[in-house]
């Protein structure tokens, strides 16, 4: 089997990060704050977040923010609650969480809960549950959780609990991997994880694996290497990742490597981008694949970055 080229991921990425101008970095430029915290993410999984310049990243993500204290994706565009959390996750793998007005922040995404414990996702109003794990999460990691309501918050999220054990964007919402990280995760990190029927959500999430060791994200859909974060990160908070077959999942992981200039792409054979080369990264990662950091599956930081926010002083 083909081995994880380290080398080449890291050196992709870096390009990426680095060369501004280039065709997928015009694309993403309004998402440039999520583009950043996956590179990162990944890099530092890979061992190598010592070759960015962090002064140019932290005072570039400072640029980001706006008066209400919420981040943009990039400079000038609108704050979002989607960026807030990927400019607070870059920080914490910086160790610079002291460079934010913390309390500024925090009312940010305070300031978003609605009144039945849902969350939007700006000041336009847009509901999901997306949105219900990045306040979560973003407040877990700042220490502000109970700034907001979060009885609220935990039963508007079992609100958009299915029959099938899974969960939607909002109620009555199709079953969908990615809204079930969400609702899992903002389960987990509020300490609320039994009102899940783990052996329900287990079983519909182990289906999740096809052929060729792929996952996807909802029944009769492509196999693709994000949902092997989605979908795993999901079974372990939930303790039954020992269902799916493991060594198929990591095959599948690495037939998406573009051996030669590095990076990962959603199918064997697709074209890479960042997106899928960190999920491919964290998926292989939370599958303990040798010489990659360990990472947390309900913060998706590595798990020294995690105890380091909550056990140094
Ligand atoms: C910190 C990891 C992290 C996440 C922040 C933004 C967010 C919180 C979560 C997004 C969860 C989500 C809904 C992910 C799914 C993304 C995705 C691949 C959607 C594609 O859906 P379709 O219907 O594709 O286009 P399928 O695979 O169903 O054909
Ligand atoms: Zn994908």
């Amino acid at each position: 089997m083909a081995e994880l080229a380290v080398d080449k991921h890291v050196k992709y990425i870096l390009a990426v990060e680095k060369n501004k101008d280039s065709f997928e970095s015009v694309v993403m430029d309004p998402l440039r704050m999520n583009g950043a915290y996956w590179g990162l993410t990944a890099l530092d999984l890979l061992g190598k977040l010592d070759s960015v310049n962090v002064d140019e990243v932290i005072s570039w993500i400072l640029k980001c923010q706006h008066e209400s204290g919420g981040f943009s994706g990039n400079i000038g565009h609108d704050p979002h609650i989607l960026y807030t959390l990927s400019a607070v996750q870059v920080l914490a793998l910086f160790n610079k969480l002291d460079v934010l007005d913390i309390d500024k922040v925090a009312t940010y995404i305070t300031r978003l809960q609605n009144e039945d414990g849902s969350f939007s996702g700006d000041m336009w109003g847009e509901v999901d549950t997306r949105f219900s794990y990045i306040a979560i999460c973003c407040l877990s990691i700042l220490c502000c959780l109970g700034k907001i309501n979060v009885e609220k918050a935990v039963s508007y999220i079992l609100s958009c609990k299915n029959l099938d054990g899974g969960f939607g964007c909002t109620p009555g919402g199709e079953s969908h991997a990615g809204q079930i990280f969400c609702c899992v995760g903002a389960l987990a990190l509020t300490g609320s994880l039994h009102y899940v029927d783990k052996d329900l959500l287990g079983w519909w999430l182990c289906e999740r694996q096809v052929k060729s060791g792929g996952l996807n994200g909802r029944p009769e859909k492509l196999p693709d290497v994000c949902y092997s974060w989605w979908v795993l990160s999901s079974l372990i908070m939930i303790d039954r990742v020992h269902w799916i077959d493991k060594e198929k999942l990591v095959k599948f992981i690495l037939d998406c490597q573009d051996v030669e200039n590095g990076g990962i792409s959603d199918r064997p054979d697709d074209a890479v981008d960042v997106y899928h080369t960190y999920f491919g990264v964290a998926g292989l990662s939370l599958l303990n694949y040798p010489g990659l950091k360990a990472i947390d599956p309900a913060y998706a930081l590595p798990v020294d970055v995690v105890n380091r926010i909550f056990f140094s002083g």
